[in-house]
C-alpha cells in the first residue's frame, strides 16, 4: 500500500495536461498481472507511468484523461478492478472506488467493466486520442507490454481516429524529481545503505552468494516489505567480471572480491547501489591499488554531474580518466592509445559500459544520454574496472542528485578503503 498523499500524483497529472493538444483524450493503463508458471502470479509490479499518475499499485487500473471535455465528470476518470467472490476468495480485498479516490485524488472511479462503453462514448468526440504504445519499453520487448496490446486494441477499434504517443511527454514530466519524490528515494537508499552497513561485518570466506543474497533480502522484507528495485548482483571472484551477474551461487573464497550491486524499492521509486569487498576483510595490494584507482574516477566523475552536462559527455570525461588510470595500473601503455580507433578506444576492454543512468521510478529510468542534466533529475554514478585475466572487478556507485552543486545521497554509505576493512572486522 502506498503511504504518500495523492498530492504528488494531483500535481503530476495536472503537469501532463497542460502538454496535450486542445480536445484530446489520454488513456494511461496499468502493467498486467504476469503468470510465473500457468496459473500462479509473479509478484505484482505496477507500470511506471501509472504509479507517477495515480499511486495506485492494483492490475487492471486505467486512467483517462480529458482536460477539454465540457463535462466535469468525463475529465479525469480511473477504472478499477471490481471485487466479486470469487476474487475476495482467492486473491483478497481489491481497492473500493473510495480507497482508489484517496490514493490517486481522482475523485471519478468506476468499475473497469464499464471501461469499454465509457470509451465509446469520448473517444469519437476527441480530436486526438494520446496513448502508451509500448514505446516505455525497449522496441524488441514492446509487443509484449500490456500498453502495447492496449493501444493496438483501441487503434482497431477506432480506425477514423488520431492518435499521439503519450510517453515521450510522461517522459520529460519524469526527469525531474520533485522533492516528494526525492524524499522517496531518500527513504529507498536509506534502506539500501542500512543494510549494506549490517551485512559488511557478515561477509567471509566459505559462505555463499546466495548467503549474501538472503541476509539483503531479509533486511528489504522487514523493512515493510521494499521490494528490491531489480535483481541484486551478488557477484564474487571471476563472476564481479560480469556486469549483470545474477546466478548468486559460488562460494566465497578467501583473497577474492565480492561485488555487491542491489537497491531497495520504496513506493515504486529504486535506489541502486554499487560496492566491493575484500572476501577477507582486507584488500590485496593489487586489489587496493584498482580499487583507489575507480574510487578516484568517482569522486571526479561526481563533481562533472552538474546542470548542463549530458550522460555522453560525462562517458567522454570518464573515458578519459580511465586511460591514465589503466596506464598507472600497467593495463594499458601510453604508445598504444595513442594508435587507438577513437570509435573503439582501448579502455573498453577493462570498462564497458556507461558512467550513468537516470534513476527514478525505473532504476534505468527515462532520459537518454542527450538529455542536458537539470536541477532535480537524479543518476547513477558508477565507474568500474574488470580485469578479467586477474579474476575481478570492482564497481562503485551512487545515486547523484543534480542541483546547484551535485548532491550525493549516498555521501553516508561506506566507500573508503580503510573504512569498509575496519567495518568488516567487526
Ligand atoms: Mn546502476
Amino acid at each position: 500500500m502506498n503511504k504518500l498523499t495523492p498530492e504528488l500524483y494531483k500535481r503530476n497529472r495536472a503537469k501532463l495536461v497542460k502538454f496535450l493538444k486542445p480536445d484530446s483524450v489520454a488513456i494511461i493503463c496499468s502493467a498486467t498481472h504476469s503468470l510465473r508458471t500457468r496459473s500462479l502470479y509473479n509478484e505484482y509490479r505496477q507500470s511506471s507511468n501509472m504509479i507517477y499518475l495515480t499511486g495506485v499499485m492494483q492490475e487492471e487500473t486505467v486512467l483517462i484523461l480529458f482536460p477539454g471535455h465540457p463535462k466535469q465528470e468525463f475529465r479525469e476518470v480511473l477504472f478499477i478492478r471490481y471485487t466479486d467472490d470469487k476474487t475476495l476468495t482467492w486473491e483478497g480485498h481489491k481497492h473500493t472506488k473510495h480507497e482508489a479516490a484517496i490514493i490517486s485524488g481522482v475523485d471519478n472511479v468506476k468499475w473497469s467493466s464499464d471501461l469499454p462503453a465509457f470509451l465509446k462514448k469520448i473517444i469519437e468526440n476527441a480530436s486526438y486520442v494520446y496513448l502508451e504504445m509500448g514505446d516505455e519499453w525497449p522496441s524488441n520487448d514492446m509487443s509484449i507490454s500490456a500498453s502495447y496490446r492496449f493501444s493496438e486494441d483501441i487503434k482497431s477499434k477506432y480506425p477514423a481516429q488520431r492518435f499521439e504517443k503519450i510517453v515521450p511527454l510522461i517522459n520529460q514530466l519524469r526527469l525531474i524529481k520533485e522533492n516528494t519524490e526525492i524524499e522517496i528515494i531518500k527513504e529507498a537508499i536509506h534502506v539500501t545503505g542500512k543494510t549494506f552497513c549490517e551485512i559488511l561485518p557478515l561477509v567471509k570466506p566459505g559462505i555463499y552468494e546466495y548467503d549474501v543474497e538472503a541476509e539483503i533480502s531479509m533486511r528489504f522484507i522487514k523493512a515493510e516489505k521494499c521490494p528490491h528495485a531489480y535483481l541484486p548482483i551478488i557477484a564474487s571472484g571471476m563472476n564481479s567480471t560480469i556486469l549483470h551477474y545474477n546466478f548468486n551461487n559460488a562460494e566465497l573464497i578467501n583473497g577474492d572480491l565480492l561485488l555487491l550491486d542491489f537497491g531497495a524499492e520504496k513506493s515504486g521509486y529504486a535506489s541502486d547501489l554499487s560496492r566491493t569487498l575484500p572476501i577477507s576483510g582486507k584488500f590485496t595490494k593489487r586489489q587496493a591499488e584498482v580499487y583507489k584507482s575507480v574510487l578516484a574516477i568517482m569522486k571526479e566523475t561526481k563533481k562533472l554531474m552538474v546542470i548542463g552536462n549530458t550522460i555522453d559527455k560525462l562517458n567522454e570525461s570518464v573515458g578519459l580518466m580511465m586511460e591514465e588510470e589503466l596506464i598507472k595500473l600497467k593495463l594499458l601503455k601510453k604508445s598504444d592509445i595513442k594508435k587507438q580507433d577513437k570509435e573503439n578506444p582501448l579502455y573498453r576492454k577493462y570498462y564497458m559500459h556507461g558512467t550513468s543512468h537516470f534513476i527514478g521510478l525505473d532504476v534505468h529510468d527515462c532520459g537518454n544520454r542527450e538529455v542536458i542534466f537539470a536541477k532535480g533529475m537524479v543518476l547513477s554514478c558508477e565507474p568500474g574496472i574488470y580485469i578479467k585475466e586477474e579474476g575481478f572487478g570492482i564497481r562503485l556507485e551512487n545515486d547523484i542528485l543534480i542541483d546547484k552543486t551535485p548532491i550525493d545521497l549516498m555521501e553516508k554509505i561506506p566507500i573508503e578503503l580503510k573504512e569498509i576493512e575496519e567495518l568488516m572486522r567487526k
